[in-house]
């Protein structure tokens, strides 16, 4: 039977066609079983390759000059999850990052430095450390860094989403700098209050369709939120205190995409474990911690990493890992993932442990 099996395979093979009984189990797993592995950048090891890559191009030349944090197991295919990419871009002082645009949503998290912009459709947001700051689908957007230190921050895209389903475009603006036509904090102004515009009708009528308008979501405001949950509010055994921003417009997340959160554990937190099918990046805003993560290896077994975590590091916890978030002196982390897309396809699922 084998042997007539295998001439079966052989003989069709001409023909494009496999059979789906060697494939099955697989193809369907009794829980997730990504490829992807936990993983650590510490900024301390990364910041001298991005200060050699300052040395050795410039942002205009390279158009973006980024390291991209790849995840171990899928190296070469510019992921950090099967469905995002995360890098770290360095702009220097009087450089730009020239204009263009492309349907990938980017979101950008400040990691170090000050003053520099990034422009969205004629309106420049200066950038501070901790900010969160999104480029909606086929908006123009350049980054410029008038300040006098370099900049540094976290790039979020959905590029292998984009990629999945063959939908990518891209384009060149006409000059490196786009025009300012809106004053800085328009968008802000008229999104960032618990208020919209008058005959604004949500969703319906949002300028960016499901994007939020809100460009730059500023940390001052976030810390804000968060230190006062902390001094008063019930604390979540698995969480912290942990936020989720939201497009204004929706109350869903600010990109169709990609989940935004910031969370807060305070002094002497000892997390609960947790696994989600959502992926995510973290980026550490403040103070350090430690982050265990315990996934199912292919063949059964179980596999434990410990990242001890402090300012500016980053790591991915990929999906169906347990996480356990603990922390000494206290912690500020932000964080992303794929959520939304999970949410919409009635797939995600997440399962608190107890112990
Ligand atoms: C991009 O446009 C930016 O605008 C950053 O800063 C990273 C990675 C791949 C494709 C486009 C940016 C990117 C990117």
């Amino acid at each position: 039977m084998t042997k007539e099996r295998h001439q079966l395979y052989a003989d069709m093979l001409p023909h494009h066609l496999t059979p789906l009984w060697e494939v099955l189990h697989s193809l369907v797993p009794p829980s997730p079983a990504t490829p992807c592995l936990p993983a650590f950048w510490s900024y301390e090891a990364v910041r001298p390759y991005l200060a050699r890559a300052g040395e050795v191009i410039s942002a205009a030349e390279a158009v973006r000059r980024v390291l991209i944090l790849e995840n171990p197991a899928l190296r070469g295919q510019s992921a950090i999850t099967q469905s995002l990419y995360a890098g770290l871009q360095l702009i220097l002082p009087g450089e730009v990052a020239p204009s263009h645009r492309h349907t990938q949503s980017a979101l950008r998290f400040i990691v170090e430095g000050e003053g520099a912009y990034t422009a969205v459709n004629g309106e420049r947001t200066t950038m501070h450390e901790g900010d969160f700051i999104i480029t909606p689908s086929w908006t123009w957007h350049d980054h410029g860094n008038e300040s006098d230190k370099p900049m540094v921050w976290l790039d979020g895209l959905d590029i292998p989403i984009i990629r999945f389903f063959d939908a990518g475009f891209a384009e060149n603006g006409s000059s490196a700098a786009q025009a300012v036509t809106q004053t800085e904090g328009e968008s802000f102004a008229r999104f960032g209050h618990n208020m919209a515009p008058v005959r604004h009708d949500g969703l319906y009528a949002s300028p960016y369709g499901r994007t939020s308008p809100l460009f730059s979501y500023p940390i001052a405001r976030t810390l804000e939120a968060l230190y006062t949950l902390e001094r008063s509010a019930t604390l979540d055994d698995w969480d912290g205190f942990k936020l989720a921003y939201t497009n204004p417009l929706s109350g869903q997340s600010p990109m169709p995409t990609i989940a935004t959160f910031m969370q807060r554990l305070p002094k002497g937190f000892a997390g609960k474990p947790y696994k989600q099918t959502d992926g995510a990046v973290f980026s550490v805003c403040e103070g350090s911690g430690t982050a265990t993560i315990t996934g199912t290896q292919p063949g059964g077994g179980t596999s434990t990493a410990i990242f001890h975590f402090t300012h500016r590091d980053h790591f991915v916890v990929p999906s169906w890992h347990s996480l356990k978030l603990s922390s000494t002196e206290g912690c500020t982390l932000f964080s992303f993932s794929d959520k939304p897309i999970h949410l919409a396809l009635g797939i995600h699922r997440e399962e608190r442990q107890t112990h």
